[in-house]
């Protein structure tokens, strides 16, 4: 009906969200340690395609040569293959469970650090909270290619996002390391899932292979800066899909 209002529970049982999506355990793990690594979330059809698309990005190659990372953006006008990713049910139960109330797509961008670059120093992706305020931000990588230990993975410190003091800030230099930090091993095909409020960053590739994944930051839809649907949104779009882009 035009004119509806739609709410994030519609949207959520449009996209096919229960209460069982996430196993006990998954909830348990990201209340815990503040993230959740899933497998097998892309098949090697939709891999293979979501990979030709992250290709087709030729003006993020004037980028890299500038910060030897590739971002490419704009994603969900350049191909339908992104579709199933921000409305993925397993990914939107997720986020729910972090942020509990309304929420919606803050960033959707590709992130490859080339050999030799892409170290971060440790962050959150949102503003230092007090322990009594809610969480405003989830996090989701999607591993286009394996994270190894040398090629640029994700390292991050579980639990860090129930802290109740930020991380000094010599520790949150680019060649600082904490005693906790893990960093993050697994196949593509999997998703990473964190805390907006848990301490991570990317780490340099090593190797001379690449570490591209799509990252996608949700927040709080109260705390968004955006506050409108998007222009130019493909018509196929479903409705949760334009309210998950501000709409
Ligand atoms: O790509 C990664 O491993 C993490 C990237 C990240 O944390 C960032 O770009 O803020």
């Amino acid at each position: 009906m035009p004119g509806a209002t739609i709410e994030i529970e519609d949207v959520l049982r449009q996209c096919d969200v229960t209460e069982t999506t996430l196993s006990a355990d998954e909830k348990d793990q990201i209340d815990r340690l503040g993230f959740i690594v899933l497998s097998n979330v892309m098949d090697a059809g939709w891999l293979a395609r979501l990979r030709t698309a992250f290709e087709a990005d030729e003006p993020s190659e004037t980028i890299a040569r500038q910060t030897g990372t590739r971002h490419p953006a704009d994603l969900i006008r350049k191909d339908a293959a992104f579709d199933g990713v921000y409305t993925h049910p397993k990914l939107l139960a997720a986020i729910h469970h972090i942020l509990r109330r309304a929420f919606q797509l803050q960033n959707f961008a590709g992130r490859d650090p080339l050999p030799g670059f892409g170290q971060q120093g440790l962050h959150t992706d949102w503003m230092f909270r007090a322990p009594y305020e809610p969480n405003y931000a989830a996090t989701s990588l999607w591993l286009l290619d394996d994270f190894s230990t040398t090629n640029g993975a994700t390292r991050l410190i579980p639990g860090s996002h129930l802290w109740e003091r930020p991380l000094p800030k010599a520790m949150q230099q680019p060649n600082a390391n904490h005693p906790e930090q893990q960093t993050i091993t697994a196949k593509a095909g999997s998703v990473l899932i964190f805390n907006g409020h848990l301490y991570h960053s990317g780490t340099r590739n090593d190797s001379k292979l690449s570490r591209r994944v799509l990252q996608l930051t949700f927040v709080a839809r109260e705390a968004s800066r955006i506050n409108s649907t998007p222009e130019n949104l493909p018509d196929r779009l479903t409705p949760a899909a334009r309210y998950l882009l501000g709409g």
